[in-house]
């Protein structure tokens, strides 16, 4: 037995530290822009237009601007909250499938200068970029290619002012971290047919910000996992195929979105987007849907604990503030989530490596139910299979559970027990493993 256990010191010993192996790339990687977002991990989302004050999800487009009319708006109070929540940046809809748009645009004749608002002067873009510069959170703007207020939609012009609309916002604001665009069309089949030139589109974001990140069904820097439940498939690969794909209806499958491509030769990160309610924008009927700080916790850790990053959508209401019912359970999640993530167990834990597994050996035996590993992203995504071996004497160790794909982070739960030795086993990987972090939890009350 005593052999037995040198040996198996040893065996760590020798490779103590990841600098014995190759640190070459494998695969596709990430930009240097997308691995900030992956680090980003939760940021806020918000549907604001029309439709927040004519209780539709889908506005038609031929609404009487004047409907926009928030009585007491303080996007201060947006960013101050988003801020407060541990979120990294605020999402809004500049412009939905509406076509109203949220700053004064040239290229519109459906916008906060049409409505009574700040008798026509008031533009919820500049409000929202400032407050957010002064919080020291970012910003990110969704506009919706489906126009359906726009004259010139349906025809080829419509992709120059669609051009022209986003050079508007991405140089009259500053920095944005993100771009979205969504999938939807819904003229149905004798509605109006755009031929979107999504490469021009991409190409002229890109040329006014650089470091955008760009959102769709397929990227390119950043995927939609094929639902809006915000949950991401415990196996998710960064990879993602995308040559003959479309956005929205020619786009991969649901499924496919879902957990990306084992051998996708794309590096494209998963964003899960959800409402904290059960629409998108704000209607008083739906009051009642909000959700639970637990049940926000559940979705980070189907989210950010599978490797992707939350895009929670926190809606303004009719007076152009985040109802109280909104910010106490996003208060309530952060809450939790500080607790359950603010004693690494391991954090004095000697930690062995080896080719394939990484191992914490504590003091004392200690009580825990969780942990996070991360891979280094940036050499490229690598683990396939891995399981975790635990247990009181480094001789008997039993295998407690078992996961697939890491990525950026990932956060696994099992039953609750005291453990002093746990150490990962990487069972199948696509090149040498390189695992940057092994942290442990004891995640109590929820
Ligand atoms: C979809 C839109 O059709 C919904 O209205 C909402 O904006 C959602 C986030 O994206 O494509």
């Amino acid at each position: 037995m005593q052999t037995k256990r040198l040996i198996a010191l040893l065996s760590f010993f020798v490779f103590t530290n990841t600098s014995n192996f190759a640190q070459t790339k494998f695969g596709p990687t990430p930009t240097k822009e997308q691995l900030a977002w992956h680090d980003k991990e939760f940021y806020l989302f918000m549907h604001f237009g029309p439709n927040t004050f004519t209780n539709l999800e889908w506005g038609h487009g031929s609404e009487d601007p004047n409907v926009f009319n928030p009585t007491a708006i303080d996007c201060n109070q947006w960013a101050r909250i988003a801020k407060a929540a541990g979120a990294k940046g605020i999402i809004i809809t500049a412009k939905h499938h509406d076509g109203f748009c949220l700053w004064p645009s040239k290229y519109s004749n459906h916008t906060v200068r049409e409505s009574k608002w700040m008798n026509g002067k008031g533009d919820v873009i500049r409000l929202l970029s400032d407050a957010c510069k002064k919080e020291g959170i970012e910003m990110g703007v969704y506009i919706s290619p489906w126009d359906r207020n726009h004259p010139d939609y349906g025809t080829p012009k419509y992709n120059e002012v669609y051009i022209q609309t986003m050079k508007e916002l991405l140089t009259g604001y500053g920095k944005f971290f993100e771009l979205w665009w969504d999938g939807a069309n819904g003229e149905g089949p004798n509605g109006k047919k755009q031929v979107y030139d999504f490469t021009r589109f991409k190409d002229s974001a890109l040329r006014y910000q650089p470091k955008l990140i760009i959102f769709s069904d397929i990227g390119p820097h950043a995927r939609w996992i094929g639902n809006e439940n915000g949950m991401i498939n415990e196996t998710n690969w960064n990879l993602l195929d995308t040559a003959g794909f479309k956005r929205g209806e020619g786009a991969p499958s649901n499924d496919t979105l879902n957990m990306g491509n084992y051998n996708g030769k794309n590096w494209i990160g998963a964003e899960a987007d959800v409402s904290i309610r059960k629409g998108w924008f704000y209607h008083p009927g739906e009051d009642s849907t909000v959700k639970s700080g637990a049940t926000l916790f559940d979705l980070y850790l189907k989210s950010v604990g599978r490797g992707g990053n939350m895009l929670l959508n926190v809606p303004p209401n009719r007076m152009g503030l985040i109802s109280p019912s909104d910010s106490s359970a996003l208060m309530n999640f952060k809450k939790i989530r500080d607790k359950a993530f603010d004693q690494n167990i391991f954090k004095s834990a000697k930690i062995f490596r080896a080719k394939n597994s990484i191992e914490a050996q504590l003091i004392h035996a200690t009580t825990l139910n969780a942990i996070v590993l991360k891979e280094q992203i940036s050499l490229g995504q690598r683990v396939v299979k891995f399981e975790l071996w635990a247990g009181n004497d480094l001789n008997t160790l039993h295998k407690i559970t078992k996961g697939t794909t890491i990525g950026h982070k990932r956060i696994l739960r099992f039953p609750t027990q005291q453990l002093k030795y746990i150490r990962v086993k990487v069972v199948e990987s696509k090149a040498n493993p390189m695992i940057s972090a092994l942290e442990g939890y004891n995640i109590t009350g929820i």
